[in-house]
């Protein structure tokens, strides 16, 4: 059994059983130009989190866990993009418009490709997603049941909302979901805080989170 040191209590597995998905690490959410920015956003603080995302990947390469990458992304005619999500609001660039990256959130476009420092290695799912959450017209809980995957440690952007829909559609399917606390980020500092609070709060009803430093210890057993 391995443990690791979080909170709101330690959250213990056992060896193979446990996955890394790291959520929409994408150009599109870092970077000027692209979807985050067309909302209004400063981009910049998704940045500051890539080395400790990259460190965290590697810690699972290096103990021969699952890495799981997840990138939000629609088909190029749109079909997969509800109206309701492409119309809302007064985004400088909508889903599908052509921007300085390409046309935004549309696979295959460069703005919508994960940041370099963290791309997938080729033997690593990638999991293309048209909604918030991973698990919602994905193949996601198929692959983690064929690779007898139960506990989750989760990373990426944005901490309330893709990373926490995530979270929660995991926890409703029977995963134990743990959050690094370092290596996640939002564009609102205190959205951040407000779901970290929230997911472990009334004895983790939502999940756990650690640091990525004890994620690393406890995956390798130290
Ligand atoms: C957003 C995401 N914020 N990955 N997507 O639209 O959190």
């Amino acid at each position: 059994m391995h443990n690791i040191k979080a909170l709101p209590f330690d959250f213990k597995f056992d060896g193979q059983t446990i996955a890394l998905i790291v959520i929409d690490m994408q150009r599109d959410f870092a970077e000027p130009g692209g979807f985050g920015a067309s909302l209004g956003n400063d981009v910049s603080r998704i940045g500051t989190i890539v080395p400790t995302v990259k460190k965290l990947i590697e810690g699972f390469r290096q103990a021969q866990l699952s890495v799981i990458h997840t990138m939000e992304c629609h088909l190029p005619d749109l079909s997969d993009c509800p109206p309701a999500k492409r119309n809302r609001g007064s985004p400088t660039l909508r889903i599908g418009d052509v921007g300085p990256m390409g046309r935004v959130l549309i696979a295959g476009e460069p703005g919508t490709a994960i940041i370099s420092e963290l791309a997938p290695l080729p033997n690593e799912v990638v999991i293309k997603k048209p909604g918030k959450g991973a698990f919602y017209a994905t193949r996601l809980d198929d692959e983690l049941k064929l690779h007898g995957i139960t506990h989750l440690v989760f990373a990426g952007v944005t901490t309330e909302v893709c990373v926490q829909t995530t979270m929660r559609e995991a926890n409703d399917r029977g995963y134990d979901c743990l959050l690094a606390e370092d290596a996640t980020e939002s564009y609102f500092a205190e959205f951040k805080t407000a779901a970290i609070d929230m997911i472990r709060a009334q004895s983790a009803i939502v999940g756990w989170t650690a640091t990525t430093d004890e994620i690393l210890k406890g995956i390798n057993n130290v």
